[in-house]
C-alpha cells in the first residue's frame, strides 16, 4: 500500500549497477530486504541516448549519462509501470530505491533517438516529461558551450562541458523548476534519495536551490536521502557540497582500497577523515563504476582480498556505505550489461537482460559470503564506538562495537588463531562474514580467521537457538 508507513532497513547501500527494475525488486524481496540492507542504488532511471558501439563497447552502459528527456518509460531497464513496482516492492521491504539524477548535463555533441523515442540534439531536447509541455533549448545551456580545459579553474569545471556534455544552466529558473519536476515525480512513485551525479559541476548554490524543500517521501518520511558526486579537490573540496547531503569521499576510497590490497589494516582502525569529510558527511565505497574501470585499485577481480575491505567497510563506523554490485565486462570498459536479443516493438540488443546470480555474467558482490551477513552486523551494532581488541603486525586487527559485535580481520598469510576480549555478552554467535560459530565466555573470545578472511559476531546472532544456525546461509 503506497501510503503506509514503512520501517526502513539500517544504512547499507547496494548499487546494482544497471541492474533492471524487475530483477531489483526481485532482490530487494529475495535478498535485501531479509538480510537487512537499506537502500539501492539504481542506474539512471530517464530517458538516455541509444548508441549501437563505441570505444569498443555495445550499447554502452554510459548511454544512461546522456539524458534525452526525463520521460521514465522505455528505458533499457524496463518500463514506468515496472519502475513503479520496483519502488513499492523495495519499499515493502524496509529498502530504499536511490535514483541516480544526472541533472548537470544533457547529450554529448551529435543527433538521435531516445530510448522512449523522443528525438534529440545536443541543445535541443523537445519533450522532457512526454506530454509536450517542457522543453530544452539552446538558451537553457551554458553560459559556456565549450568543454573543460582548465581543472583549476572553479568556474570552468561549474559551467562548461564536462566530457562534451551539454551543460545546462542551472542558474535558470526554468531549467531548476524542470529538474524539480523530474525530482519530485521521481518522490511522487515513492524514490526515497538521490544519487546526485556530477554534483562538482554544479554551483554549490545552485544545488542548495534544486534540492531545497523537495515533496515528502511517501512510505519513509521525510525529506529523500541525498548524496552528491564529488570529486574533491583544492579547487572544489568535498566539504562545499556537505551542507547540502552526503559526499562521495574518493579519498577514503584510493585510501582504504589500496590499504587493504596492501594488506596494512591498521591505520584503518583510526580512521583518518578523509577529504576533511565527518562521518556523518561521508558516503564511503571501496570501489564504483568508474573507479572499477578507470583506476581499478581493489575490485572484485582481486577476489578475497576485495570482499575483505567490503566487510571491513561495513564493520567499520566511518561514513555511509554503498556496495559496489558488478556486471562481467571482462577488459571492454565501456561495453554495456549483458542483453536480450530483439524485442518485439524495441531495438535488437539493447534491452539489459535479467540479473542472475547464478551466472558469471554477473558478480553480485553483495552476495559474497563475506559481505551478505555484515548489513546485519553494522545494524545490530548501530552507532557504538570502535574499541580496538587485537593486532598482528599491521596485516591483522579485531575490534569490538560497543558490547554489540566483534569483528576480526585477516589480510596477512595463514589462519590468524586469536584469542582477545569483547564485550559481547555471553553466548554462541554465528559468523556473519564466513563460515562457522564462536563461542564467547566470560569476555574472551577465541576464533580461526582465514587469510583474506573475517569473522564478525553480532548481537541478535546468536545459535543458542539452533534453528537460527546452519540453515541460514543467503549468500550465493
Ligand atoms: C559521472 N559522474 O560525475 C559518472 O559517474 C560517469 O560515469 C559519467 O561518465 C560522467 N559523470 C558523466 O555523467 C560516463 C562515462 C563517459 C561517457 C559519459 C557520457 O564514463 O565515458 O562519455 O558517461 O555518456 C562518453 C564518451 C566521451 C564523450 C561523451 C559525450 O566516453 O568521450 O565525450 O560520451 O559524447
Ligand atoms: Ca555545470
Amino acid at each position: 500500500a503506497a501510503d503506509a508507513p514503512t520501517a526502513a532497513n539500517g544504512d547499507t547501500i547496494v548499487h546494482l549497477f544497471q541492474w533492471n527494475w524487475n530483477s531489483v525488486a526481485a532482490e530487494c524481496e529475495d535478498f535485501l530486504g531479509p538480510n537487512g540492507f537499506g537502500g539501492v542504488q539504481v542506474s539512471p532511471p530517464q530517458e538516455h541516448v541509444v548508441i549501437p558501439f563505441a570505444e569498443g563497447g555495445n550499447y554502452p552502459w554510459w548511454q544512461d549519462y546522456q539524458p534525452v528527456s526525463y520521460q521514465i518509460d522505455n528505458t533499457r531497464r524496463g518500463t514506468a509501470e515496472e519502475f513503479e513496482d520496483m519502488v513499492e516492492t523495495c519499499r515493502d521491504n524496509g529498502v530504499r530505491i536511490y535514483a541516480d539524477v544526472v541533472i548537470n548535463h544533457m547529450t554529448g555533441p551529435g543527433s538521435g533517438t531516445g530510448s522512449n523515442g523522443t528525438p534529440w540534439a545536443q541543445y535541443d531536447h523537445p519533450d522532457l516529461f512526454g506530454d509536450g509541455t517542457a522543453s530544452y533549448g539552446r538558451d537553457n545551456f551554458g553560459p559556456c558551450y565549450e568543454t573543460i580545459t582548465d581543472w583549476n579553474d572553479k568556474w570552468e569545471v561549474q559551467n562548461c562541458r564536462l566530457l562534451d556534455l551539454a551543460d545546462l544552466d542551472t542558474a535558470d529558473p526554468q531549467v531548476r523548476s524542470q529538474i524539480r519536476r523530474y525530482l519530485n515525480g521521481l518522490i511522487g512513485m515513492g524514490v526515497a534519495g538521490f544519487r546526485v551525479d556530477a554534483s562538482k559541476h554544479v554551483p554549490e548554490a545552485h544545488i542548495a536551490e534544486i534540492f531545497r524543500d523537495l515533496d515528502e517521501v511517501p512510505g519513509f518520511g521525510g525529506q529523500p536521502h541525498i548524496y552528491h558526486e564529488v570529486y574533491g579537490d583544492a579547487t572544489i573540496p568535498y566539504t562545499n557540497y556537505a551542507p547540502y547531503g552526503l559526499v562521495t569521499n574518493f579519498d577514503y576510497q584510493r585510501d582504504v582500497s589500496a590499504k587493504v590490497r596492501d594488506g596494512n589494516l591498521s591505520p584503518l582502525l583510526n580512521m583518518p577523515r578523509h577529504g576533511g569529510l565527518d562521518s556523518d558527511e561521508a558516503l564511503v565505497f571501496i570501489d564504483n563504476h568508474d573507479t572499477q574501470r578507470y583506476e581499478p585499485t581493489l575490485t572484485h577481480k582481486n577476489g578475497a582480498r576485495y570482499h575483505l575491505a567490503t566487510a571491513f567497510m561495513l564493520a567499520h563506523p566511518y561514513g555511509t556505505p554503498v556496495v559496489m554490485s558488478s556486471y562481467d565486462f571482462g577488459g571492454a570498459v565501456a561495453e554495456g550489461p549483458p542483453s536480450t536479443g530483439t524485442e518485439p516493438g524495441n531495438p535488437a540488443g539493447w534491452i539489459t537482460a535479467d540479473s542472475d546470480c547464478s551466472s558469471s555474467d554477473w558478480v553480485c558482490e553483495h552476495r559474497a559470503p563475506a559481505v551478505a551477513g555484515m548489513a546485519a552486523f553494522r545494524n545490530a551494532v548501530g552507532d557504538t564506538a570502535l574499541t580496538a581488541r587485537a593486532q598482528d603486525g599491521s596485516s591483522r586487527v579485531a575490534f569490538d562495537r560497543g558490547g554489540r559485535g566483534f569483528a576480526a580481520f585477516n589480510a596477512g598469510g595463514g589462519t590468524w588463531n586469536l584469542t582477545a576480549s569483547t564485550d559481547l555478552p555471553d553466548g554462541t554467535y554465528e559468523n556473519a562474514a564466513g563460515p562457522g560459530s564462536y563461542t564467547v565466555s566470560g569476555g574472551r573470545v577465541t576464533v580461526q580467521v582465514p587469510a583474506d578472511g573475517a569473522v564478525a559476531l553480532h548481537v541478535g546472532g546468536t545459535c543458542d537457538d539452533p534453528a537460527e544456525c546452519g540453515g541460514g546461509d543467503d549468500g550465493g
